[in-house]
């Protein structure tokens, strides 16, 4: 089974990930990590840190000679910022440092802090931050090649920023990230693009910040992944739950979403029909590429929203944790926007998921026995 768990703080020494249950002999090098990580830093709206990071991933263990053994990949990306921060994250007692104890509404500083019992929020933030999604990223770029073998595709794109929305008139297709992610918000649409930056540019003036939405597009998926059989199965459930754990995602949707709830069945539900040549296919995909928990072979889906960061120059009312007084929340340098960023962890999230399901069906012991069953599936499906 394929699964992974990451660990460390946003300013401490840096993140490691361990990804479990690749097969062996898939191709892997550094590079095919950094480059990922590369466009998690995109998108206007970042805040002071991405200047100062150049994420890089080094591979610790779990491949040789660029292919992997089969054995647990584990990375390890430096957090630059770190020899700034030595102190006050030190590993070693003896360092006296001011504890921060305005929390932030929004963020998990003050629930984490009566949970754990602690006193000082930066225990909690260092590991609420979205720092810890690199360490995602950097797993996600490991599913993608496996995908990759199985000619999946996965693009991301922006939708939505504080007011502004896309015009969905044209949709992305499966070569178009290149264009994406020149933009300055990953949106697909320039004129778009443009008019978010300026809805970025106004929230910082005003010292606040703005969330949005983000779409996730995955091409060439075979159908059948996932099941109707279980509850824990089913690949919509699944999917949102992965893009669900990314920090500030408030809500997902599949396909045409919340709006279905408004259509009648006739209109809400995409016909079968069939050719010879091309076998069996929709017109339409707002089932957004799922029905019955399973792929259907139209491209998958997924849609989020992103809250606004709860961390705003101009503090939100708070209560000091020390004193019991109203106060200012804490302050710091942080991200005006990072919807574009989270589009990009979007897409390793599902990327895991994908993956993961694959090797549920195709075996994962070897790239070639993963590659064989995948073939002959495909084989099957098009006699059915
Ligand atoms: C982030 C690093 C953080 C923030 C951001 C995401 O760096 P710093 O706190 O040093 O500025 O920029 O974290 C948050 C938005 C958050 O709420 O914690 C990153 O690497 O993505």
């Amino acid at each position: 089974m394929l699964r992974f768990m990451t660990a460390g703080e946003s300013h401490g020494r840096g993140l490691i990930v361990v990804i479990d249950g690749v097969p062996a002999g898939l191709p892997l090098t550094a590079d095919d990590i950094s480059s990922e990580l590369a466009r998690r830093q995109l998108g206007f709206g970042r805040g002071g840190r991405m200047k100062i990071e150049r994420d890089q991933a080094q591979i610790i263990s779990g491949v040789r000679h660029g292919s992997t053994l089969g054995s647990p990949i584990s990375m390890l990306i430096d957090n630059r910022d770190w020899e700034n921060w030595t102190e006050r994250m030190s590993v070693e007692p003896g360092q006296e440092v001011e504890a921060d104890t305005r929390p932030r509404p929004g963020h998990a500083d003050l629930t984490g802090l009566l949970k754990t019992g602690q006193k000082d929020v930066r225990n909690i933030l260092e590991r609420a931050s979205a720092r810890e999604t690199a360490a995602r990223v950097a797993a996600g770029a490991v599913a993608k090649k496996l995908l990759e073998q199985m000619e999946v595709k996965i693009i991301s794109h922006v939708v939505r920023i504080g007011g502004v929305k896309v015009s969905l008139d044209e949709i992305p297709g499966p070569d178009d990230l290149e264009r994406i992610d020149k933009s300055a918000v990953r949106a697909f649409d320039q004129a778009s693009s443009d008019e978010m930056v300026e809805e970025i540019k106004k929230a910082a003036a005003e010292k606040d910040t703005c969330g949005g939405v983000f779409e996730m597009i995955a091409f060439g998926v075979p159908p059948g992944l996932g099941s109707y059989t279980h509850w824990d199965k089913r690949l919509n459930a699944n999917l949102s739950r992965a893009v669900a754990s990314i920090p500030a995602i408030k809500g997902v949707e599949i396909g045409a979403g919340f709006a279905l709830g408004s259509m009648r069945g006739s209109a809400a539900h995409d016909e079968i029909f069939h050719t010879s040549a091309g076998g069996y296919f929709r017109e339409t995909n707002r089932a957004g590429g799922i029905e019955g928990g399973m792929s259907n072979g139209a491209p998958i889906i997924v849609r989020a929203v992103m809250k606004p960061i709860p961390t705003l120059a101009a503090g939100l009312r708070t209560v000091d944790v020390e004193t019991k007084a109203g106060a200012k929340a804490m302050s710091e340098r942080s991200d005006i926007c990072a919807v574009p960023a989270a589009a990009v962890i979007g897409e390793s999230m599902v990327a895991l998921e994908l993956a993961k399901s694959a090797l549920e069906k195709f075996g994962g012991d070897s790239l070639v026995e993963f590659s064989r069953n995948h073939r002959g599936y495909l084989d099957q499906i098009a006699e059915a």
